[in-house]
C-alpha cells in the first residue's frame, strides 16, 4: 500500500515532531539547574551584559541561566524576598535593599565611604565582610557571590545650568530629587541637601519628561543607557556614592550543587563582575564628552562641601548607630 500524504498527515506529523522537539528541549532544561535572575536593570546595562556573556556560558554545561530585565517579573526591591521564598534563584541586589533586612548594611550605602571600584572589591573580599555575608545566608537564605561596580552616582537635573547652578548642598534645597525607594536611599538624597522622592527606576524616564521630579541620581553609564540625557539638562559631578551591587544566589540552590558546580558558579560570578566593572569604568571615562555633545552641562561642584555635609549627616544618623564597632575604620584602612 502506498502511503498517501495529505495536508492532515503533514500537519499531524509536524505536530508530533514539534511535541518531540519541545519535550526534548524541556527535558534538557529540566535536567539543568534553573538559574532565573531578576534585575531592574536593562538588557544593555553592563551588569546584565556581563551576566549574559560571561556568567551564563561558564555555567552552561549544568545550569540554564534565565534573566529577566527592567523589573518586569519582580519589581525593584522585591527580588531578595522572592529568592528567600524560593520563587527566584538570582538577582543583582544592592546594599540598600539588604539594609531593609539588616540595617548594618547601610554602612555600604553611605556617601563618600567607598572610594573607587578597587576599594569595593577589597572591602567585599576582606574578612570584615564575613559576618555580613553569614547573616544574609543564615537569616535570608541568600548567598552574596561577588561585588559588581555600578559607578559613581552623579546628580542629574532637568533645570539648565542657567536656571540653577549647583555648587554646594545648599543649592539643592527644595530640588525634588528622585531616589530609589528605601530609607537608605532617601537619606542619601537628604544628605545631599535635596528633597528626595521615592520612585522605582522603571518610572524615572517618564517622571523626568513630565517634570513630576526635578532630577535623579545615577552613574553616567546609567544616564546614557536609560536615555535620561534626553529629558534632563545638566549633570553635577558630585560622585556622592561609588555604587555597588552584589550578585546574589539562593542558598537552597547553592546547596543543591556539587562542589565542582559551586566552584564554577563562583568563578563565573567573579569573572562576570570583573568584566562588567572594566566595561563600566571605560564608559564612565568616555561619557562626559558624549553627554556634552548632547548639549548637557557637566561640571564639578565644590566637592569638599558635599563630602563634609554628607559625611557628617551620616555620622550623626540613626544608620551609623547600627554599624558594627570598628568596621568604618576597617573600610577606610582598605582605601587609599
Ligand atoms: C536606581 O534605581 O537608581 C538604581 O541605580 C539603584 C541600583 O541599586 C540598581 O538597582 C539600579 O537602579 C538598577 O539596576 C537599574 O540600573
Amino acid at each position: 500500500m502506498k502511503l498517501k500524504l495529505n495536508r492532515r498527515h503533514v500537519l499531524s506529523a509536524a505536530l508530533a515532531a514539534g511535541v518531540a522537539i519541545a519535550s526534548t528541549t524541556a527535558g534538557f532544561a529540566m535536567d539543568k539547574l534553573q538559574l532565573r535572575l531578576a534585575t531592574s536593570g536593562s538588557e544593555t546595562d553592563q551588569r546584565s551584559v556581563a551576566m549574559a556573556e560571561v556568567f551564563a556560558p561558564a555555567v552552561a554545561d549544568f545550569a540554564s541561566y534565565e534573566p529577566s530585565y527592567n523589573g518586569t517579573i519582580f519589581a525593584q526591591g522585591t527580588e531578595l524576598d522572592a529568592i528567600s521564598r524560593g520563587n527566584l534563584e538570582m538577582s543583582i541586589t544592592s546594599a540598600q535593599e539588604l539594609a531593609q533586612f539588616f540595617p548594618e548594611f547601610s554602612i555600604f550605602t553611605a556617601g563618600y565611604v567607598h572610594q573607587d571600584a578597587a576599594h569595593q572589591v577589597a572591602v567585599f573580599n576582606d574578612p570584615l565582610m564575613d559576618p555580613f555575608k553569614a547573616k544574609v545566608e543564615d537569616e535570608l537564605g541568600v548567598k552574596l557571590l561577588s561585588v559588581m561596580y555600578l559607578g559613581r552616582r552623579q546628580v542629574n537635573l532637568r533645570q539648565s545650568k542657567d536656571e540653577l547652578t549647583v555648587n554646594t548642598p545648599a543649592d539643592l534645597a527644595g530640588v525634588n530629587l528622585r531616589m530609589p525607594g528605601t530609607d537608605a536611599w532617601q537619606f542619601l538624597g537628604k544628605a545631599l541637601g535635596a528633597a528626595p522622592t521615592p520612585m522605582a527606576f522603571s518610572e524615572v524616564y517618564t517622571a523626568l519628561s513630565t517634570g513630576s521630579v526635578d532630577g535623579q541620581d545615577n552613574p553616567l553609564p546609567t544616564v546614557v543607557d536609560a536615555k535620561f540625557f534626553e529629558v534632563t539638562n545638566q549633570i553635577i559631578l558630585t560622585s556622592h556614592l561609588v555604587d555597588l551591587n552584589y550578585i546574589a544566589i539562593s542558598k537552597a540552590t547553592w546547596d543543591k550543587m556539587s562542589a565542582d558546580q559551586q566552584a564554577k558558579v563562583q568563578a563565573a560570578a567573579d569573572a562576570a563582575a570583573e568584566s562588567g566593572r572594566q566595561k563600566q569604568l571605560k564608559l564612565e571615562g568616555e561619557l562626559v564628552a558624549f553627554l556634552e555633545k548632547q548639549g548637557m552641562s557637566v561640571y564639578e561642584p565644590d566637592l569638599a562641601a558635599f563630602r563634609n555635609q554628607v559625611q557628617s549627616m551620616y555620622l550623626d544618623s540613626e544608620f551609623a548607630a547600627t554599624w558594627p564597632e570598628g568596621v568604618l575604620d576597617q573600610i577606610n584602612a582598605l582605601g587609599n
